[in-house]
């Protein structure tokens, strides 16, 4: 069955209702909590639900896989989170050997009154599946302690890891939300990786992010596709056209001499996550914040239509009972 044009993902595995169980939990014996995020998507990877799993604790925003994301819209970002009040952002590459250990140091700024044997640092390391949390504890702790692999999924249980003696980091699987609102955030969820294979539709996935790279990344597409066309002729054509055209320059064709269009979905996907096609970032503050707005105000419209319908039905009982469910008199 295909799922429409901006799939819903309707999805949260069990284990992903243990791991939010497990941080409630936990949570009260936590000094400050990295969020790591997909630079290439930080507002798309952020978990709306994180501030009410975390309550009033020190949190710390990571932008991870800087080396994929585009650096002006990281800039963007950082200077976003940095103007919100109590809220500090670093863009790191956790398989590189970028300045990690700062964020020891930025722990201890959160929680200035944790340190020592009496009172050891202790800090929830959470975000999306495959971001890479594991990675980056692994890079924190100069040894390979936790799993990691490219995939959605890969940690399965929270771990805690020692840092050193004082310092302590746990380790959780990465966690999405039981409905994800806002359209645009499935789709770049979906196109980076952090959605399992079998939730989503690769096609439709492949197309909107086509969408988004033909608006802001048209160049980018003609030098990995090289279609011959220039820019705006490229960011002008049809998303469906785009996917033709892209199969038949990379030979991904089926029987009968048509394009495989799965095939070619999964080529554009695979040239995305690894960036192939070059450094991108698929949202900036601005965009995401509106398509938030527009995403909560239809939620509210439906809300509103549905307790209106529901209203007007209990209504409807009340005064005018159909005479078939009227006793007889
Ligand atoms: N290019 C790049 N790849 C990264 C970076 N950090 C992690 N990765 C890769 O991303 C993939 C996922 O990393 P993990 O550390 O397993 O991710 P995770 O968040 O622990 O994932 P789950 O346990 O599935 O929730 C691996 O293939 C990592 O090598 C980064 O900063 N840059
Ligand atoms: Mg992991």
């Amino acid at each position: 069955m295909k799922a429409p044009p901006h799939m819903a993902i309707q999805w949260f595995p069990g284990h992903m209702h243990l791991t939010r169980k497990a941080i409630t939990e936990r949570i009260g014996d936590i000094d400050a909590v990295i969020e790591v995020l997909d630079a290439r998507l930080p507002g798309s990877s952020a978990n709306p639900l994180l501030a009410e799993l975390t309550g009033r604790k020190p949190r710390l925003k990571v932008l991870n896989k800087q080396d994929l994301a585009d650096p002006e819209r990281t800039a963007l970002w950082l200077a976003w989170y940095q103007a919100q009040d109590g809220t500090s952002a670093v863009a790191l590459d956790a398989s590189g050997p970028a300045p990690v250990r700062q964020l020891i140091a930025d722990c201890h700024r959160l929680a200035p009154h944790r340190g020592g044997m009496a009172k050891p640092m202790r800090v929830l390391i959470c975000g999306v599946p495959n971001v890479g949390k594991s990675t980056l504890i692994n890079r924190l702790s100069h040894k390979r302690q936790a799993k990691t692999g490219d995939e959605a999924g890969v940690t399965r249980q929270e771990q805690r890891i020692t840092l050193a003696d004082d310092f302590y980091l746990w380790d959780t699987p990465g966690m999405l939300w039981p409905r994800i609102i806002v359209p645009e955030s499935g789709d770049h969820l979906a196109a980076s990786g952090a959605i399992g294979r079998n939730a989503y539709d690769e096609e439709l996935v492949a197309l909107q992010l086509l969408r988004r790279l033909q608006r802001h990344y048209a160049p980018l597409l003609e030098a990995r596709y090289r279609l011959g066309l220039p820019a705006d002729a490229l960011a002008s054509l049809h998303d469906e056209e785009l996917l033709q055209a892209i199969g038949r320059k990379r030979g991904a064709m089926q029987d009968g001499g048509q394009v495989n269009r799965q095939k070619t979905a999964e080529i554009v996907l695979t040239d995305f996550r690894s960036a192939s096609l070059g450094r991108i970032t698929l949202e900036t503050p601005r965009e995401f914040d509106a398509w938030r707005a527009a995403a909560l105000a239809r939620d509210a419209e439906r809300q509103a239509s549905k307790d209106a319908r529901r209203k007007a039905r209990s209504a409807g009982q009340g005064a005018y009972a159909p005479a078939s469910a009227r006793k007889p008199g």
